[in-house]
């Protein structure tokens, strides 16, 4: 059984967005505007780096209880005893992570077309990450942009808990969780912020507002 997490408002993180701030000190802002998860991603970092970092994250996500996931790299993961794997279409498939992972770690997996939604890789996963939903710079090689009303067909079609990605600013929460999507995920919008956590805070407010009505 996996263990629980949420998906309200998941932090993707940037080395190069956070600038000299570093990733873990952002992240520790962050999570105190109301981060409920938080992927370590950065594909360009040496496999030091990313351990180095992962350990750092986790030093400070623990005594909030905020599960870490790593990109891609199913062995940085198990190495620091991270939460889970979110892995791409292009990445290792989903049965192989989940054999490697174990049945408690949080599997996560990327999807951006309907054929994607209908294939065997959503099985072993956990939750789906459905985007990019606008245009972003972050991610120049991500695919067409589908839209709200593409995230609400997806997310129609989708048979497990779905965070958006993809351009997403505080002002899109409302618009995103009515689509159907039970979180968003975000890069630029917190990791780039002047004040990480008043960044978070604005999303969580809007998050809770949403859900309140
Ligand atoms: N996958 C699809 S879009 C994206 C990823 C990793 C980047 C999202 O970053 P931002 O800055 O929130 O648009
Ligand atoms: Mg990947």
């Amino acid at each position: 059984m996996t263990m629980p997490f949420d998906l309200s408002l998941y932090l993707i993180t940037d080395s190069g967005l956070a600038g000299p701030r570093g990733v873990v000190e952002t992240v520790r802002q962050a999570i105190t505007g109301g981060v409920t998860l938080v992927q370590l991603r950065d594909p360009d970092a040496t496999t030091r780096t990313l351990v180095d970092t992962a350990t750092a994250l986790l030093d400070v996500l623990r005594p909030y209880g905020i599960p870490l996931i790593v990109n891609d790299r199913v062995d940085v993961a198990l190495a620091v005893g991270a939460e889970g794997v979110h892995v791409g279409q292009s990445d290792m498939p989903t049965d192989k992570v989940r054999q490697l992972i174990g049945p408690d770690r949080i599997l996560g997996l990327s999807t951006s077309t309907f054929e994607q939604l209908a294939g065997d890789d959503l099985g072993p996963a956990d939750y789906l990450g459905i985007g990019p939903l606008f245009a972003t710079s972050t991610k120049p090689n991500a695919s067409t942009p589908i839209g709200f009303d593409g995230l609400a067909a997806m997310v129609a079609k989708a048979s497990l808990p779905v965070v958006a990605i993809g351009g997403i600013k505080a002002e899109h929460v409302e618009r995103a969780l009515a689509a159907g999507a039970d979180g968003v995920s975000v890069i630029s919008a917190i990791m780039a912020a002047e004040d990480p956590a008043r960044a978070a805070r604005d999303f969580a407010d809007r998050i809770e507002h949403f859900r309140s009505q």
